[in-house]
């Protein structure tokens, strides 16, 4: 008898994205995917996903698939490609990587990989061969930087407050994120306190978001001047009677000194720097002021400034003020990665990791391919390099320099990919991977407390192969299968760690599919002390040492020494002038996941084509008309697109929600053509809402 073909089988979400949604697959009777659906047996995902992850199968069956390995005929980039085996494309990484070490030292080699999947094991191998050989190291900028070492000033740790807790809260306060296309879930539960409580929901953004349509109050602020309207909140709460003194003087480090000097930041103050009306700032103050039970739901969007950090400890000062964290449904969340604690040793081999090896910013790729020697570190140049679940010549910043980098001929570069992305195109060697149901994984939720198995729920296509076999067959051939971690199967990962964290077993997990390891209330709302050594909420923090998740070894960097010493708009953004009048904000698209998504037909249609939205009046100083083709550009660059004019965004500013591909832009430039590398004070990151430009009709 033919066995039949499941009918659902469980997973989670891969992607990078904070709701790391747990899934039910649904099979067609032909045993293929047909659709994901969000669990509902799952409290915090709660049967809703979001509408590119339920179409899927469109993904997992792309006609455009990569699923042969191939070496390059042409010349760089110019995208001809000839196919040839596994192991003659592995052999001949094997003997590149070993040349560019024996020529050049070992850091000359750089793997370079981010969370296109963020399963612990097929994402993070890469390390276990990085530091058996001693390859140059990453330092992780690109996304959370400015997020969590803001977040974590204030707090000293990265939790917080139950995020299904939001669902008895009586406000929620999404600021600089939009969940409605960035992470669905948030919506969920604060849809559901409206429903069940009558809560208000208040949305902080520089433009009319999907989520500020569904909001109660919307509060439209010019990009990069959150911690004015922070500021100006916690005033009213001193001035009015709202701040919670005893809270203050038993969980905060100088609550005297933060009023004093909030007594200039008045209303008026920031109405000048936001470009609210200062009524409007009161009124939301006294609403924060007056409902105890407020959920403040940070996101990362508002740090993607160069003053991001200190706008997210702004904001997030705000509960300490209030005295929201003493309350379920009251505190500020922004991520729960503290909560997890795992061992990683087998499968990223970290007792391996020399301090001496240089960490280069992913962030500067561009600097380090084209020879910066600060970018470089005072090491070898770049000769070989492995990528692995990102897409840099898209993504990174200063995409000119990105792309003049990997057009070098010295450079030889391999990318393991799923899709021919822009950063595939001008490879050396390009190697098809599995997609995240045709191979098993683990995976964190950071916007809740889930740890989740992925199991693997159909076999891949003949070709494409996992992460963790490159990584191993790489390793084989430059000797670097030492660790013990190298003989172990995805199973037999999660299992070690599991079992070494203290989580019970393999078997256990697949039974229950997910563990709760969400802290008790005193630990989550921090009644029982923050996180810092003195279990006080910082409104002072020590920028120049404090305890940044991501924090690299070394001296602070940017120019950290002028961040302000308590909440305060620090005006070190990218400030307009005559000849960069607006400001660009590079939202994300609802339909891509940064650039993933953006190779289906579905995806495309939904977003419809690259475009600059601009307020009529500022459109109307440039002479630009709805649906013009215009040219936006800075001294980085130049793009070409199409203006949309619409109300409701903040002034002087130009929202355009991406990630397109690269292609779909004339003359081939992307967005990332005019974002910035330099890194955000203390610890790096790049500043992708935080671009001064000009706009011209064509
Ligand atoms: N559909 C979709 N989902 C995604 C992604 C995607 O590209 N598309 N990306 C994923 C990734 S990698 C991440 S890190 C998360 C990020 O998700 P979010 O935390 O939502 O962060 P961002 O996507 O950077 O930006 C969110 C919002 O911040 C606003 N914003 C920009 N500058 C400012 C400012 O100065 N002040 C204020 N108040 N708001 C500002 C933007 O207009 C945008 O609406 O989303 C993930 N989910
Ligand atoms: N202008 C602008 N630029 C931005 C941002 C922005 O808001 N504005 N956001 C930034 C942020 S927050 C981030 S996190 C970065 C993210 O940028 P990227 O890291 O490039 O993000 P993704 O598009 O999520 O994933 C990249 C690739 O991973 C591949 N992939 C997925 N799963 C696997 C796998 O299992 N194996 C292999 N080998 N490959 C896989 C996908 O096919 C995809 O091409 O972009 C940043 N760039
Ligand atoms: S909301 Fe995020 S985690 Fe959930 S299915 Fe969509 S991309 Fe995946
Ligand atoms: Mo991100």
């Amino acid at each position: 008898m033919t066995q039949l073909p499941p009918k659902t089988a469980f997973s989670a979400c891969p992607h990078d994205c904070p709701s790391t949604c747990a899934l039910d697959v649904q099979f067609d009777p032909d045993g293929k995917v047909k659709r994901l659906n969000g669990a509902r047996d799952n409290d915090y995902t709660a049967g809703v996903i979001c509408a590119k992850v339920a179409r899927y199968a469109e993904r997992l069956y792309h006609p455009e698939r990569l699923l042969k390995p191939m070496r390059r005929v042409g010349g760089k980039g110019e995208g001809s490609f000839e196919e040839i085996s596994w192991d003659a494309a592995l052999d001949l990484i094997g003997e590149r990587f070993l040349s560019a070490e024996a020529e050049f030292g070992a850091q000359s080699v750089w793997p370079y990989h981010y969370a296109g999947t963020m399963g612990l094991v097929q994402r993070d191998s890469i390390h276990r061969l990085r530091h058996t050989k001693g390859y140059s190291r990453q330092f992780d900028s690109i996304c959370t930087n400015m997020a969590w070492t803001g977040y974590v000033a204030g707090t000293g740790r990265l939790a917080g407050p139950d995020p299904r807790e939001m669902a008895v809260s009586d406000q929620i306060v999404i600021w600089g994120t939009n969940p409605v296309a960035t992470q669905v879930n948030v919506m969920t539960h604060a849809i559901a306190a409206r429903k069940k409580r009558g809560a208000r929901i208040i949305v902080v953004d520089v433009y009319r978001t999907e989520t500020m349509k569904q909001a109660d109050i919307g509060l439209i602020v010019k990009p990069g001047t959150d911690a004015a309207l922070a500021c100006a909140i916690m005033h009213v709460l001193f001035r009015e009677g709202f701040a919670d003194r005893d809270y203050l003087e038993k969980f905060t480090d100088c609550p005297d000194e933060l009023e004093a000097h909030l007594q200039s930041r008045s209303p008026e103050w920031a109405a000048a720097i936001t470009g609210l009306e200062a009524a409007r700032i009161e009124e939301a103050a006294r609403l924060i002021g007056e409902v105890k039970k407020t959920y403040f739901r940070l996101g990362y969007g508002f740090t993607r400034s160069r003053n991001g950090v200190v706008a997210m400890h702004a904001a997030c000062s705000i509960a300490a003020v209030s005295g929201a964290w003493k309350y379920e449904g009251g505190g500020a969340f922004h991520n729960n990665g503290a909560i997890y604690e795992l061992n990683k040793e087998m499968i990223e081999a970290g007792s391996l990791q020399d301090p001496a090896v240089r960490a280069l910013d992913q962030c500067l790729i561009g600097r380090i391919l084209t020879g910066d020697e600060a970018a470089l570190r005072g090491g070898p140049p770049v000769k070989a390099m492995l990528i692995q679940n990102t897409n840099p010549v898209s993504v990174a910043p200063e995409q000119d320099r990105v792309k003049q980098g990997f057009a070098r001929e010295d450079l030889f570069t391999v990318v393991h990919e799923q899709f021919m992305t822009e950063t595939a195109k001008m490879a050396d060697i390009v190697l098809p991977a599995t997609q995240f149901l045709e191979h098993d994984d683990i995976y964190k939720g950071g916007g809740h407390q889930y740890l989740m198995l992925g199991p693997k729920a159909v076999e891949p296509p003949e070709g494409p192969r996992e992460n963790i076999f490159v990584i191993n067959e790489i390793a084989e051939r430059v000797s670097a299968r030492s660790h013990p971690g190298s003989d172990m199967s995805v199973r037999d990962h999660i299992g070690w760690m599991l079992e070494n964290s203290g989580y019970g077993r393999l078997e256990d997990l697949e039974a229950g599919k997910w563990i709760d390891l969400q802290p008790d209330f005193e630990t989550a709302h921090y009644l029982n002390g923050f996180g810092h050594a003195d279990g006080r909420f910082h409104f002072r923090p020590d920028w120049g040492r404090s305890a940044a998740p991501n924090k690299p070894e070394g001296d602070p960097f940017g120019p950290w020494q002028t961040m302000p010493e308590l909440p305060d708009q620090w005006d070190s953004i990218e400030i307009a002038d005559e000849q960069h009048p607006l400001r660009l904000v590079t939202a994300p698209a609802r339909s891509f996941l940064n650039s993933t998504f953006n190779e289906t037909d579905s995806s495309r249609k939904k977003e419809g084509r690259p475009e600059a939205w601009l307020r009529p009046d500022d459109a109307a100083r440039f002479g630009i008309g709805d649906g013009a083709k215009v040219t936006m550009g800075n001294r980085r660059g130049v793009v070409t697109l199409h203006a949309r004019l619409v109300e409701i965004v903040a002034p002087g500013t130009v929202i355009s929600e991406g990630l397109w591909p690269n292609d779909a832009f004339e003359d081939g430039k992307g967005i990332n053509t005019l974002t910035g590398a330099d890194p955000v004070a203390p610890y790096g990151g790049a500043a992708f809402h935080d671009t001064a430009v000009w706009v011209r009709a064509v």
